[in-house]
Order: structure tokens, then C-alpha cells, then sequence
């Protein structure tokens, strides 16, 4: 049995997962393991492919991007040039560090060969010789074993020269950033890999024309590159048969914060946020849900009155939010809203590169009101300037970490104004930290 289709998840249905199948066996991240679940499978499909075949294939699977923007993979392979006399290179991005996202680290923990195979079926597709896979660097234990797996990789012959007889060579290097946030973002993190300061470069040209050492490069999401082996080996049509037509597949869902059970729930686009809490035994008990994120902190929060939002890229976008990385943050009536806010914009404050100056001083000047008003000591006329503030931040930013820093903003004012202006009146905030399992 496999997730079902149409977005008609029910809590029986899900409990047959793809991605995270076998996560929950012993030894699940080693080669074995892996092989026996299909391992290496879609990979022999996919050598036996022209590479622009295989290119074609994935794009007509639908699967778009799972790093937060939700670009069509296939399409961004295809913008590959062919026949440039330049080298290509594939850069899995598992800098993990939107708050709230927890999905590519735990794949990469308990089943690292999906992302391998996936890397060799995407640089036989874009004919590339060199994959780099940039890690968040604070997940000690998930550099280990990716470095395991890729050692296990090249022993099988899964790496290395003339691949499975293929004549395809293909090179992994592990590389482990430094803890940056800013190096998520896909041209911050080629400056990284290069030996720079990691800071977003202009796009255009994008990577796909001019990235890693000025040549063309895909960057592409952990999960993204994990969900094609199955996609190769079980077809197209069966990966279509889940999520709806736009955004087809099964995904990751990180659902954290007051749930009863958080974690990792796999489902099929599509699914809503009800289902997801039915599975995962609802709100804590005794407690409601007040507001929550689609995708991290840097998409617009929702309300209790969301919860029927299919959670697919058209879906959350026709209610206001981006799905973004599908980091479901819960959080019930005793969480002070104002106190989230502030505590998110002082991680993108800390966050910033510095690059420009709509984002660099205006989440720090952000921070300093938004303390004010949760310590009682805003004024009225402060709700209108961090309104102002993140409207000079918004679009007017270098980068999607400015526009991600004004979400926050913009969404509390909208559904909990009350709720700031309290703290203003009232010369305080009127929730009891105690009562919040989140912060004391
Ligand atoms: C060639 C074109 N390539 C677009 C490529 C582009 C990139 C992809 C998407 O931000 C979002 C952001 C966060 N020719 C192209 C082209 N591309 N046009 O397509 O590009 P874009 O600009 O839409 O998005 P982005 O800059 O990649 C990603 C949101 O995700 N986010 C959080 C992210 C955090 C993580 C994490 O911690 N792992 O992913 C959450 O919502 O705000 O909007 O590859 O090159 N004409
Ligand atoms: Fe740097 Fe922020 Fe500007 Fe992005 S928006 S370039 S993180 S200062």
C-alpha cells in the first residue's frame, strides 16, 4: 500500500510511507538496508535512459522543488546548457535552518542512500562529474554518516568510475558549512562552497547558467534529490497519483510545537493540517490550536480558521501563506503571540548577512521595538512603524530572507493586533510564560 491520492488522506492511508519507509529499522541508514527497499533500483532504470530522457521523465512526474520555493525539478535540470564544454555540477543543499524545518536531517540520519541514488540519477540526467553535498555544519553525527554512505557508495560501484557499467564517473564530495542561516540561500551557500564569505549573489544569471565556479549548476533541495529514485523506479504515473495536478507526490511534513505527537509525518500533498493532527493525536490536551506556520517562520502564520487549507503549493498560496518548507510550527492559546514574533525576528536579525540595508537595519530596529512592546513599554504608534519597517523590508531586500523576516509581521498584525495592543494598554504582556510549554 502507498500514500493515496487526491489529497483524501485519511490516518490509515498514511501509514504507508516512501521517503521515510524504513527509518524506523535497525541499521536503516546502511547499503544493505537500502537494498533491500528497492535501493539502487531506480538508478538502473535511469542509466538505461538517454539522459535527456530521464530529464523529460522528471518533469513530467511533477515533482518541484521541496526547499521552499517549489520550482519544478525537472525544469531546473533542463535549464542545464548541453554540448558548453563546461564542466556542470549538482549541489544538494542540506543546509537545514529554517525554524521549524526538520525533515532533510533526519532523511539524511536514517537513510542517506536515497539522496546518493538521487544524485547519481540527476548527474546522469544533467551530465555532471562533480556533486557536492553542502551540510549543515552543527549535525556532527549526520556528516559521519554521509560519509559512511558515500564510502559504502563507491565500494558497490554506486560511485566512483564507469558506474554500474554505465560509463558515467561520478564524484560525491561531503562538505560541512559553519552554521550560517544566510547559507541556505542557493548562491550564499556556492559562495561557501568556493571558499567565500557565504552571501547571495545577483540573480540573475542563476546558478543553472552561471553557479558553482562560474559554471552551470543545479541546486537542489536533500528531499527533492531523495524523491527520485522512487520516482524512476515505480513511474511516473504511480508518483502522479498522489497530491493533486499542480503539485503532485507525497512530502515531508515536520509538525512541531504544542502537538501531541511531533515529528516527521509523511503524506501526500494536498493533506491538511485537520488530517495531519489526526494522525499525530491533535493539540496537546486540554488545549487549542491559536496560530501556526505553513512553512517555517518565514511564511505567514495561519489561525485555527486554516486548518481545511489543502497544504499544496496552490493550495496555501490562495489563503495568503507559500508552503515553503512544510514545517508545520503549532502553537495553542497560551503562547503569546507578540513573544513568537519578537523571538523570530531576532533570528533573522542575527541571521542577516548584512549585504543591504532594508534587511541588516531593519530587523535589528524590528527587534528593538518588538521587545518594547512585549515589556509593556510600546507605544500605539509603534504597530504602524513595524507595519513601516517591514514594508521597507519587504521586496525592497536583496535576498528571500528580508521578505521571510517581514512575513511574521505582517500576518500577526493582520489576525492579532488586538493581541500587540494589549501588551501596549495593558503596559505588559498578559500571558503566564509558565503555562507555555515553549519558553519559561
Ligand atoms: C533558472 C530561472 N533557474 C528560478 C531557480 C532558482 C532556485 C529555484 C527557486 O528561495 C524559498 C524562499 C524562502 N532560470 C529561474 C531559476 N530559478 N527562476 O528556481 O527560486 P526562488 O527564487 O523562487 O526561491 P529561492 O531563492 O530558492 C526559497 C522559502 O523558500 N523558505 C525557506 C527556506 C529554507 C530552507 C531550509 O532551511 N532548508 O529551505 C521558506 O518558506 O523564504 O521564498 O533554485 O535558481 N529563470
Ligand atoms: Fe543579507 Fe538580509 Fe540582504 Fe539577504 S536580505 S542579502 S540576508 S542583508
Amino acid at each position: 500500500s502507498r500514500p493515496e491520492a487526491g489529497g483524501e488522506a485519511s490516518p490509515e492511508k498514511l501509514l504507508a510511507p516512501v521517503l521515510s519507509a524504513f527509518w524506523d529499522q535497525p541499521e536503516s541508514w546502511t547499503l544493505e538496508t537500502y537494498r533491500r527497499h528497492e535501493g539502487y533500483e531506480g538508478l538502473r532504470k535511469a542509466l538505461a535512459m538517454p539522459p535527456d530522457d530521464v530529464i523529460a521523465y522528471v518533469k513530467d512526474s511533477g515533482l518541484r522543488g521541496r526547499g521552499g520555493a517549489g520550482f519544478p525539478t525537472g525544469m531546473k535540470w533542463q535549464f542545464i546548457p548541453q554540448g558548453d564544454g563546461k564542466p556542470h555540477y549538482l549541489v544538494v543543499n542540506a543546509d537545514e535552518s529554517e525554524p521549524g524545518t526538520c525533515k532533510d536531517i533526519p532523511l539524511l540520519f536514517a537513510n542517506p542512500h536515497s539522496l546518493i541514488e538521487g544524485i547519481v540519477i540527476a548527474c546522469h540526467a544533467i551530465r555532471s562529474h562533480h556533486a557536492f553535498i553542502y551540510l549543515r555544519g552543527e549535525v556532527v553525527p549526520v556528516l559521519r554518516r554521509l560519509h559512511e554512505a558515500v564510502r559504502e557508495a563507491y565500494a558497490a560501484g554506486f560511485l566512483g568510475k564507469n558506474i554500474l557499467g554505465s560509463g558515467l564517473d561520478l564524484d560525491v564530495i561531503v562538505h560541512a558549512g559553519a552554521g550560517a542561516y544566510i547559507c541556505g540561500e542557493e548562491t550564499a551557500l556556492l559562495d561557501s562552497l568556493e571558499g567565500l564569505r557565504g552571501q547571495p549573489r545577483l540573480r540573475p544569471p542563476f546558478p543553472a547558467v552561471a553557479g558553482l565556479y562560474a559554471c552551470p549548476t543545479v541546486v537542489n533541495n536533500v528531499e527533492s534529490i531523495a524523491s527520485v529514485p522512487a520516482i524512476m523506479n515505480r513511474g511516473k504515473d504511480w508518483f502522479r497519483s498522489m497530491g493533486s495536478e499542480k503539485s503532485p507526490g507525497f512530502t515531508l511534513y515536520s509538525l512541531s510545537g504544542h502537538v501531541a505527537r511531533p515529528g516527521q509525518y509523511e503524506a501526500p500533498l494536498g493533506i491538511t493540517l485537520r488530517q495531519l493532527l489526526d494522525m499525530s493525536g491533535g493539540m496537546r490536551r486540554g488545549h487549542r490550536l491559536k496560530f501556526w506556520t505553513p512553512g517555517g517562520s518565514s511564511t505567514p502564520m495561519f489561525t485555527d480558521e486554516h486548518l481545511d487549507v489543502p497544504l499544496d503549493y496552490e493550495g496555501v498560496g490562495a489563503a495568503g501563506s507559500m508552503l515553503g518548507t512544510k514545517a508545520l510550527q503549532c502553537f495553542d492559546e497560551t503562547t503569546c503571540v507578540v513573544r513568537a514574533v519578537t523571538r523570530w525576528t531576532e533570528f533573522y536579525a542575527h541571521e542577516s548577512c548584512g549585504k543591504c540595508t532594508p534587511c541588516r537595519e531593519g530587523t535589528y530596529w524590528l527587534v528593538q521595538l518588538l521587545r518594547d512592546i512585549e515589556a509593556g513599554k510600546g507605544e500605539l504608534g509603534d504597530l504602524d512603524k513595524i507595519d513601516d519597517i517591514a514594508d521597507n523590508i519587504n521586496g525592497k531586500s536583496f535576498c528571500a530572507l528580508g521578505d521571510g523576516a517581514a512575513s511574521p509581521i505582517f500576518s500577526s498584525l493582520k489576525y492579532f493586533r488586538e493581541e500587540y495592543e494589549q501588551h501596549i494598554t495593558g503596559k505588559g504582556c498578559p500571558f503566564d510564560p509558565a503555562k507555555s510549554t515553549l519558553w519559561g
